[in-house]
């Protein structure tokens, strides 16, 4: 095995659980190498795969939402070639190049739990339950890059409206596929697959969450989460599970992968905060993919006017 099992920070960094003083020397080395590593990677060329992949998209329009930023959009060849999806591999490049194995059609998402009226659906019915509409959000990563994405989808609150909430619900849970068969790397334990993820049931009926079917303009390929994730841009990326199997409505806290993996690390919220450091190193700046420039990181990645309210009185340094 060529590769060493990586922390949630791509390139080649331990697994969180076998991170000792002695590893942490070494991920801090990996870490400030990070942003040559994006150049590098940036530079690679769009391989065939992915234009292979890319000439099998569907046009998938949405009507732009006021909730959209008028920033400058990333590329979509940055979007497309720039990924975490550790199922694919732990190098940023890996997913582009690897994630062409995943089957997306057919596709079914569970929704249970804490609801009234459970319910299996295919992509296809998922997909025209409500307007789709075009929401270029702003992305950040707990690795310090961004991106000005144009994602196309509803806000989930549409479904959860209508699968209807117990009055037990609290939480709402995402489980990621987890397919040996298609996702090379789930031999690697780097996390304990599958990948889950987990808001508030408060934060996942906000009207920027979004339940995401597109990217510019076009279905999801494989490696941006095809053919539905979840995007939460006030978070940092690791919140928005990809390529989701199961929705479950829950009364507790579920326990997410990268809590469970790290939790000193990574904790219940993800809310982008550049007053509260990782363990590892500051988040008070981003490096925006596209733009060579360093860029002030913002509380809640700029969101703080729509989303502050939902953290009213909370210390967001203890629930980070
Ligand atoms: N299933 C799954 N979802 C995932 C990840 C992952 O490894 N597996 N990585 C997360 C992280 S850390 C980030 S930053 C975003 C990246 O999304 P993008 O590649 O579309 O930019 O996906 C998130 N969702
Ligand atoms: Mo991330």
């Amino acid at each position: 095995m060529a590769r060493t099992p990586s922390s949630p920070l791509g390139s080649s960094t331990p697994a969180p659980s076998e991170i000792t003083p002695e590893t942490v020397f070494q991920d801090r080395r990996h870490f400030l190498s990070m942003t040559g590593a994006l150049a590098i990677d940036s530079a690679l060329p769009l391989d065939a795969l992915a234009q292979d992949s890319a000439a099998s998209l569907r046009a998938l329009p949405g009507k732009v939402s006021p909730l959209s930023t008028d920033e400058k959009k990333t590329p979509w060849e940055d979007a497309i070639r720039i990924n975490n999806f550790y199922e694919f591999g732990t190098y940023k490049s890996d997913p582009a190049r690897n994630a062409h194995t995943l089957r997306t059609a057919p596709w079914q998402v569970v929704v249970e739990g804490e609801i009234h009226k459970p319910k299996t659906f295919d992509i296809d019915e998922l997909l025209k339950l409500a307007p789709l509409e075009e929401r270029v959000y702003r992305m950040r990563c707990v690795e310090c890059w961004s991106m000005v994405l144009p994602w196309v989808g509803y806000s989930l609150s549409e479904l959860l409206r209508r699968v209807e909430p117990t009055g037990n619900a609290k939480y709402v849970e995402f489980t990621t596929l987890a397919d040996p068969q298609q996702m090379p790397e789930l031999k690697n334990k780097i996390l304990d697959w599958p990948y889950v993820e987990a808001l508030r049931l408060d934060e996942a009926q906000h009207p920027l969450t979004l339940l995401c079917f597109g990217l510019y303009g076009k279905t999801l390929l494989p490696q941006s989460g095809a053919p539905v994730r979840i995007v939460v841009p006030w978070k940092y990326g690791f919140k928005s599970g990809k390529s989701i199997v199961k929705i479950r409505l829950t009364e507790t806290m579920p326990t997410t992968s990268w809590t469970r993996a790290n939790p000193r690390e990574y904790g219940f919220y993800g809310n982008v905060n550049p007053q509260v450091s990782h363990p590892r190193w500051s988040q008070a700046t981003e490096q925006r993919l596209g733009k060579g420039e360093r860029l002030d990181t913002l509380l809640f990645n700029g969101y703080a006017d729509q989303v502050a309210s939902l953290y009213a009185g909370m210390d967001l340094k203890k629930f980070f």
